[in-house]
């Protein structure tokens, strides 16, 4: 496997065997060249609210502890759309016909194989693109399911979801279903979310369809509870944020001196994580030649979740339009499951 920071050209495709196929979309947005790579931290850490992307979440060590997230008893989301997706997937299935099933951020594919299997129990061919922008959980989930599912195919693309939208290799079945879970659509502000709703528009013929998962709105106690965990672990997941500056642009971030917060802002009907200061002290980031200062008690915005109402999220994707076909909860409404179909 060739190395995606050496690359020369904007395209490479890996045929691995000839059921697994990767391709490599480059672009500005999946630089990790030196000179690219950090700009956005410049930015959020000189912005009179320090800001940092919640792309820093998640380096290894960071990824792992999300995946420790959703098995937290306080977090909700994760357990609640499994159980949604494994109650209809086989509903989802009948009313979709054979699918191409093309999922925005793929990560370790559990939420795939739930609907894998129910198109498998439909018969015909199943065919599954992934797209990540991590290329080696791509490679290594899609090599597991080539494992258990014998007649599936997986063309991987290693991309944002923008580029990867834009440049959809040729459906081979009759339709397809853009999967996109987990409520990470929770993590975009209003606008960056409808760029994204409009790429998949255009992504889709119409008659395909759009599998969306959203949280709701809901008590606050339980949306706090879920991003404050007794044990701590989303604590030390935020707090992981400054460990994966500290490694990728040597800066000198001593976590003990910065405190994770996180608290429902009903306004705006969204969960704020922050990390706070719990001193004055300066920050340098050697490889971005930064110096930032911190008061104490100053706040770095590290992630939004937005939570949503569901009658304004189905007339939002309406009005793009992405009709919504069926809508599914949990028992708890804590959850929604949204299937769109694309209008002609
Ligand atoms: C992966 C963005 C859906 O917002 O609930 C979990 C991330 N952050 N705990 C979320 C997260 C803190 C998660 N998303």
């Amino acid at each position: 496997m060739q190395s995606f920071r050496n690359l020369p050209a904007n395209v490479i495709q890996d045929q691995i065997g000839d059921r697994l196929q990767i391709t490599y979309l480059t672009g500005p947005q999946v630089s990790f060249t030196p000179e690219e790579d950090g700009q956005d931290v410049i930015a959020g850490l000189t912005a009179a609210q320090k800001t940092l992307s919640p792309k820093y979440l998640y380096d290894d060590r960071g990824s792992e502890l999300f995946e420790q997230i959703c098995t937290l008893p306080e977090y909700y989301p994760t357990r609640a759309e499994i159980s949604i997706l494994s109650q209809y997937a086989p509903e989802i299935v009948q009313i979709t016909g054979p699918c191409e099933l093309i999922e925005l951020g793929s990560g370790s594919a559990t939420k795939a194989r739930i609907l894998l299997d129910a198109y498998q129990n439909l018969g015909g061919s199943l065919r599954y693109l992934p797209i990540d922008v991590s290329g080696g959980a791509l490679e290594g989930s899609a090599r597991e399911l080539l494992q258990t599912y014998e007649q599936l195919h997986v063309h991987g693309l290693v991309s944002t979801y923008g580029l990867a939208l834009a440049n959809l290799p040729p459906s081979l079945l009759p339709f397809r279903l853009i999967a996109f879970l987990g409520s990470s659509i929770g993590n975009m502000p209003p606008e960056e979310c409808q760029l994204l709703l409009r790429q998949i528009t255009q992504a889709l013929e119409p008659g395909e369809y759009l599998l969306l998962g959203a949280d709701l709105q809901k008590d606050r106690a339980v949306l706090e509870a879920a991003y404050n965990d007794r044990q701590g672990v989303t604590a030390a997941f935020n707090k992981n944020s400054l460990s994966h500056l500290n490694w990728r642009f040597q800066a000198d971030f001593i976590l003990d001196q910065f405190q994770h917060l996180s608290f429902y802002n009903p306004d705006r009907h969204q969960i704020e994580i922050y990390l706070k200061s719990l001193v004055d002290q300066t920050v340098t980031l050697k490889a971005l030649d930064l110096t930032v200062k911190f008061q104490a008690g100053e706040l770095i915005l590290s992630e939004v979740s937005r939570k949503f109402d569901l009658v304004e999220l189905q007339q939002d994707l309406q009005s793009l339009g992405l009709k919504p076909i069926q809508a599914w909860t949990d028992g708890d409404r804590f959850y929604s499951l949204l299937l769109c179909q694309l209008q002609g």
